[in-house]
């Protein structure tokens, strides 16, 4: 019996591949040996970028904003960070949008859900307010709070508030919905959806350790507590600054939880805040969830190294920057610093993927990397 042996490039006539390629691909085929490698690159090689946006420079064009168009108009009055590598894309990593909204005295952003999950960090001023699902909670600045996929949300802002607002960042799983074609959104009947509930009830339920006796977890698999404030955070990192040993990577570093499971607040976005001490140099790690960092105070630098490639970002307060995926970080202060931090990590749990690799001093970089 005679057996077809496989052609090899010595064999087969210059142009019978490309003619192959060219015949086939109205019948939507194309050779997977084209584009193997690239589909399963050895390791990560996110098309993602560094990027640092310094609030002194990115302030001016929020007030203009809120100039040119009201809350109500623009429905949601946000400028987007978008991912110099990724632009017209609308996000700040493939996974993660990431934007600062500004809302002005007397002003609402009117109610709507969606099934994208959305977290606030509130960066700067005070006066205004988020509503979830009949609850309002006060926004100040070091909050993280949290709406959860599908419920209803709007806005405002006292009419009493400094003339220069309110603004915070917004981070949401838009890209993951995206992905999976999963986007819902709706408007809600009234532009300011009725309260139904007293302020704080959440945290008085949720916040202290406790939980109700009876009833499951009203927002399915997202957190119960919907405002995380930031005193309470950062005294939570202080006293750990104070009394225990130090994280040779992050200083100290706590994550948000949801009290009801000990996970993440929301499915498909873990949340971080660390306090870097004064002198700290932190030694370097990779993770392969791409890091949206919000700086809450002090001054620091975030020294990043991916494919032979360094950024040295130096940042102040209410500056925002990305990490992305598999890039080398190390965290430095003279100052002392506060970050809040998002990524997709919980996502990326859920699904057996992530990875972290944590070097053991400075000089090991060189080696690990390309
Ligand atoms: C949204 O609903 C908000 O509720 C902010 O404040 C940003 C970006 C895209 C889609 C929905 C908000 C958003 C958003």
């Amino acid at each position: 019996m005679q057996v077809a042996r496989p052609a090899n490039a010595a064999t087969v006539p210059a142009n019978a591949r490309s003619q192959l390629y060219a015949d086939m691909r109205p019948l939507g085929l194309t050779p997977l040996w084209e584009v193997l490698h690239a589909l399963v690159p050895p390791q990560p090689n996110t098309p993602c970028l560094p990027a640092h946006w310094p609030y002194a420079q990115v302030r001016p064009f929020l007030q203009r904003a809120g100039q040119v168009i009201s809350a109500e108009e623009a429905v949601r009055r946000v400028l987007v960070l978008e991912n110099p590598a990724l632009r017209g894309q609308s996000c700040i990593t493939q996974s993660l949008y990431a934007g600062l909204q500004l809302i002005l005295p007397g002003e609402i952003a009117p109610s709507h859900r969606h099934t994208q999950s959305a977290l606030r960090f509130v960066v700067e001023g005070t006066g205004a307010y988020t509503a979830v699902d009949g609850e309002r909670t006060a926004m100040h600045e070091g909050d993280f709070i949290i709406t959860p996929s599908w419920t209803w949300h709007d806005h405002g802002c006292a009419a009493d508030a400094h003339a220069d607002g309110v603004v915070w960042l917004d981070g949401l799983d838009i890209p993951m919905l995206r992905f999976f074609d999963a986007g819902f959104a709706q408007n809600h009947a009234q532009q300011v959806q009725p309260v139904s509930r007293a302020e704080g009830t959440s945290l008085a339920r949720y916040g202290h350790n406790m939980a109700p006796v009876r009833g499951g977890s009203p927002f399915a698999v997202t957190s119960p507590i919907f405002s995380y404030p930031y005193e309470r955070s950062r005294e939570a990192l202080h006293q750990l600054e104070r009394s225990a040993p130090l994280d040779a990577w992050d200083g100290v570093k706590l994550r948000y939880i949801n009290p009801l499971t000990g996970g993440s607040p929301m499915p498909t976005m873990a949340t971080f805040m660390q306090r870097l001490p004064a002198g700290f140099a932190g030694l370097p790690y990779r993770q392969t969830d791409g890091c949206v960092f919000s700086v809450v105070e002090g001054t620091g630098e975030a020294l990043l190294d991916h494919a032979g490639h360094s950024t040295h970002i130096s940042f102040a307060p209410r500056d925002h920057f990305v990490v992305p995926a598999w890039h080398t970080l190390r965290l430095d202060s003279v100052s002392g610093c506060v970050l809040f931090s998002y990524s997709d990590r919980p996502a990326q749990q859920a699904l057996g993927i992530h990875r972290e690799e944590q070097f053991s001093s400075l000089s090991h970089i060189q080696e690990h990397n390309p």
